[in-house]
């Protein structure tokens, strides 16, 4: 008798945490709950500065890759649909020849530069992991540039990938990164710039950071295995066609 009882509470809780993840404002015209579609509303904005380019993964996935490898300096905006907690892993670069480390054919020693916010208030700042994988030129010599490289890690952008032994990133101020009019265009509002050690010589960054709730504390439902939830039927039936999802 206790089990039973048991029984149907732990199918209650079951029952009550599944309708969380299901629709709350779309029902079916028979009165059964469909599975809600997250829509524009449930995405929050990313802006995102590098100088001078960057690719940026968002729990495993890419989400988006800067459109300008080097001049003129732009920001990246794009619509995220964030799930928590959220890893993100960025490979950012400064222009510079493989080589020798240097920009404009081998005359010049580039400066860096990162900066991220999203709309939940997540921000760049020194509590990002940061790890360079390519320095030069060495000792800053441009007459005998040399440089020192890595191979990067496979799986950097995944979520389970070990950043543990790295170092925090550095932060700098707005006059050391010196941003182009881009960046004072878009909200960027709270977050810090940030690179490795060395913003001159270390040319190419792994950055890796972990949200684990919103940091503006707003509710939101995890999406993230909508194509695995079976509806109560499929869309359309009868051998009509069905709705587009
Ligand atoms: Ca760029
Ligand atoms: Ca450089
Ligand atoms: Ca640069």
């Amino acid at each position: 008798m206790n089990t039973l009882r048991i029984s149907i509470a732990a199918l209650l809780l079951i029952g009550a945490a599944f309708t969380v993840a299901l629709s709350q404002d779309e029902t079916a015209k028979n009165g059964q709950q469909k599975l809600r579609k997250p829509s524009m509303a449930d995405t929050i904005k990313a802006n995102v500065y590098a100088d001078n380019t960057f690719e940026l993964y968002i729990n495993g996935e890419l989400v988006a890759v800067d459109s300008i490898r080097f001049i003129p300096h732009n920001v990246i905006s794009v619509d995220i649909l964030p799930a928590y907690p959220m890893n993100i892993a960025v490979m950012a670069k400064d222009n510079a020849d493989s080589k020798t480390g240097m920009e404009y054919a081998n005359t010049n020693i580039g400066d860096a530069g990162f900066i991220l916010k999203f709309a939940d208030g997540t921000v760049t700042n020194a509590s990002w992991k940061a790890r360079s994988f390519f320095h030069g030129p060495i000792d800053r010599d441009t007459k005998n540039p040399q440089v020192r490289s890595e191979p990067i890690p496979e799986n950097w952008f995944a979520v389970d990938f070990d950043d543990s032994s790295w170092k925090n990133a550095k932060e700098y101020s707005e006059q050391e990164v010196d941003p182009k009019q881009p960046y004072f265009e878009n909200d960027f509002d709270g977050a810090k710039f940030i690179w490795s050690d060395d913003i001159a010589l270390d040319n190419t960054v792994i950055f890796r950071h972990r949200v684990d709730s919103p940091p503006d504390g707003k509710a939101r439902i995890d999406f993230r295995n909508l194509n695995n939830v079976v509806p109560d039927s499929p869309p359309g039936g009868g051998g009509k066609k069905g709705k587009k999802r």
